[in-house]
């Protein structure tokens, strides 16, 4: 080969390497703005009979581009927060949008994406003081809707995998909460587990986490993220700190921002392309983008 052709196809070989090790860690502008021009992905409206709380419950089903009954997917059930209900993160979040953009380029392993209501009471609305005790022992009542009524009847209704390495929780404040309590608690059941912005709900440390060794060989992915202007962000730190301190392999994701869907949307962007593909623990660090804010680090937050 000549020499200028060399010089070319050292240039292309190195630029597919440089490609190949870069880390999308933060959405680039436009992740989140429909493109009309793109394939789309659809929404459904479900309903099941829910033997747990003894009422019909509603979620919302988003299935990808180029859906097919014919084939199988993995599933992504992804949780709202304490004012929300199925609707959230359609209506602040557009997950359709950011997922079909993701996966009009190639960057998504296609899954079926749940939205479930995570309050599991005969009145699921999010009205009245949402703060309520029922209403906040709802959302932990909601593991036994979650395992034993709704994922056997997405697992009947659509063409998913049912083993636990095709299967992901995740979610926001107290579905956050909710995501690394279920998660961590039924490992058996889900090998991808995300925690954007815990709220208080996230049990603590030691309870969330009762077989260490159990942990480190089922799970794939464990995501802790967090905006450093949160004043959740405790819980977060609390979290990271004792994975840290027992080598449980995790990504903790520290990003500028509140409590809010800007840093949620950005998690989903990012979160979701590592979902279902194999993964590379030892790049995990290279995740963070912000320091963690000192005044939550070290402590024994509640
Ligand atoms: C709390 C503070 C925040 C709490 C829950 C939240 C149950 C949830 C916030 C959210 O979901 O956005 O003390 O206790």
């Amino acid at each position: 080969m000549k020499k200028p052709a060399l010089t070319v196809l050292y240039v292309f070989l190195c630029t597919c390497l440089t490609w190949a090790q870069s880390i999308e860690k933060m959405a680039p502008q436009g992740f989140d703005q429909l493109q009309a021009n793109i394939p789309q992905g659809k929404i459904d409206t479900v309903t099941y009979d829910s033997k747990s709380v003894g009422v019909k419950r509603t979620s919302l089903v988003y299935t990808p581009p180029g859906y097919s009954t014919k084939k199988k997917y993995p599933v992504l059930y992804l949780l709202h927060g304490i004012g929300g209900d199925q609707y959230e993160w359609l209506r602040n979040g557009q997950p359709q949008i950011i997922l079909d953009n993701l996966y009009a380029q190639g960057k998504l392993e296609p899954m079926i994406v749940v939205l479930p209501n995570g309050r599991a009471m005969a009145d699921d609305r999010p009205v009245g003081n949402i703060f309520d005790s029922t209403k906040v022992q709802a959302f932990a009542n909601f593991e036994k809707d979650l395992l034993h009524d709704l994922i056997p009847f997405i697992e009947k209704n659509y063409p998913v995998h049912k083993d636990q390495k095709r299967r992901a929780i995740a979610g926001l404040s107290m579905g956050g909460g909710q995501s690394l309590n279920f998660g961590l608690g039924n490992l058996d059941k889900f090998a991808w587990v995300g925690g954007f912005s815990s709220a208080p709900n996230t049990k603590a440390p030691q309870e969330l986490l009762p077989d260490l060794a159990e942990a480190k060989k089922k799970l794939q992915l464990l995501w802790i993220s967090c905006g450093t202007d949160d004043n959740l962000m405790r819980i977060s730190t609390r979290t990271h700190e004792y994975l840290t301190g027992n080598q449980v392999p995790h990504i903790f994701y520290v990003e500028p921002g509140g409590h809010d869907f800007k840093v949620w949307k950005n998690d989903l962007y990012v979160f979701s392309q590592l979902l279902f593909k194999p993964v590379d623990a030892s790049r995990f660090s290279e995740y963070t983008i912000s320091e963690i804010p000192a005044s939550t680090q070290g402590g024994s937050a509640e």
